[in-house]
């Protein structure tokens, strides 16, 4: 296999995972496709399996193996099927490097498998160090691992630490587009839909992530993703909207001296980066030009009317589950806007209700976030079956 990296990719048929893919695609002396994973979509995964020949092509709905199969039957593509198999799968010794992009929760057990293997995490899955960020983080260490983040505005926190000492880190400003409501009041929030919702001003994301982002929890899981990922207090984590998305993020020196990192909204960057760190690879990526931005704006996040990115604080100062219990309550508040079953002020109120009701733990181990993740999803179900119609909404 010469010296090529060989690149695992959990959730490949995802927006991150398809993007990923790209990357590689137009860097194939430098990467080569191991292993790629789908929950459902086996559609994309026979074609993507087709494209890239990876060793093994995994599908985690095990309805759908038969089919997958079938299809790269007359390929050296090894089909597998189901979450046991990729845990399995990605401690494979030819892996170099496991990039999460699976959706929510579901990226944890296969990640902490892979850093017990001792491969490198490029990191697209912020829930995972959301929900068990000590724990992930210390197994990290343990192991002799990196974790290179994908996420746009800590692989520019990440960038503009290159060559600088930890301890002079004063203070990191993530930067925050305020997504499709920024600026509006909670009775304009009462009545906003689903489709309005989804309409992210400067970004192309998978539908979870883009209601996260209408929502600002999206920059609440990210304070909280920054927290484990650079060692930091929660007072040493602010978060500014920027609505032009150019500053990706800055990282403030105890000299004053602040560092950020540029360019256009684009994910294929901070994806290359995490797969080529600490190297760059020449591309051509649409290029930033400033004349197109003559002005580059700021302001304070609207706390009192995106209140989720206030619980995410909270729940970062709590510690202990709270992280994990507003990731799941989040996670079915989410999916329950989506399929239209609630507004989108009520997402909120369920999470901060789950905050209140769910058992907390101070020094929870991988079982208890297990079962946290469990309870509060049954407990935010049922919290929504239960909701008269009008509570839905406030
Ligand atoms: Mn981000």
């Amino acid at each position: 296999m010469n010296n090529k990296k060989n690149i695992a990719i959990l959730g490949s048929t995802g927006s991150v995972g398809t993007q990923t893919l790209e990357v590689i695609g137009g860097n194939a002396d430098l990467f080569n496709v191991f292993l790629i994973t789908a929950n459902s979509n086996a559609h994309l995964l026979i074609k993507q399996a087709l494209e890239f020949l990876p060793q093994y092509a995994i599908i985690c709905d095990e309805s759908k193996y038969a089919g997958v199969k079938e299809a790269l039957a007359h390929t050296p593509v090894k089909v597998l099927s189901g979450i046991a198999a990729i845990n399995e799968m990605v401690t494979h010794p030819d892996i170099d490097t496991v990039l999460t992009a699976m959706m929510g929760f579901a990226g944890l057990e296969p990640t902490i498998a892979a850093i017990k293997a001792g491969k490198d995490i490029a990191l697209a899955n912020k829930e995972t160090l959301v929900v068990a960020g000590e724990l992930i983080t210390g197994l990290a260490k343990k192991h002799g691992v990196k974790i290179l983040p994908v996420d746009s505005e800590h692989s520019a926190i990440y960038q503009c630490l290159v060559g600088e000492e930890y301890e002079t880190i004063e203070k990191i400003i993530i930067t925050a587009s305020g997504g499709p409501f920024r600026g509006k009041s909670i009775s304009f929030l009462e009545n906003v839909t689903r489709e309005d919702a989804l309409k992210h001003p400067n970004w192309v994301m998978g539908a979870k992530i883009t209601i996260d982002s209408a929502s600002l929890m999206n920059k609440g899981l990210e304070v909280i993703e920054a927290k484990w990922l650079f060692g930091l207090e929660a007072d040493q984590i602010e978060v500014i909207v920027h609505p032009q998305s150019i500053i990706h993020s800055m990282v403030q020196f105890h000299d004053g001296s602040v560092k950020a990192q540029l360019g256009v909204p684009d994910m294929k960057l901070p994806i290359q980066y995490a797969l080529s760190y600490p190297g760059r690879i020449k591309n051509n990526f649409k290029r930033l030009d400033f004349t197109s931005y003559p002005q580059l704006t700021f302001e304070k996040p609207d706390l009192a009317t995106f209140r989720n990115l206030d619980l995410a604080y909270t729940a970062l100062k709590q510690g202990g589950n709270m992280p994990c219990i507003i990731n799941a309550a989040n996670e079915i508040a989410v999916a329950n806007f989506l399929s239209e079953n609630i507004g989108f002020l009520a997402m909120s109120n369920i999470i901060e209700q789950c905050m209140q009701q769910i058992q907390y733990e101070a020094s929870p181990v991988l079982d208890d976030y297990l079962n946290t993740d469990k309870e509060t999803r049954i407990f935010a179900q049922n919290l929504i079956k239960k909701m008269p119609l009008k509570a839905l909404q406030f």
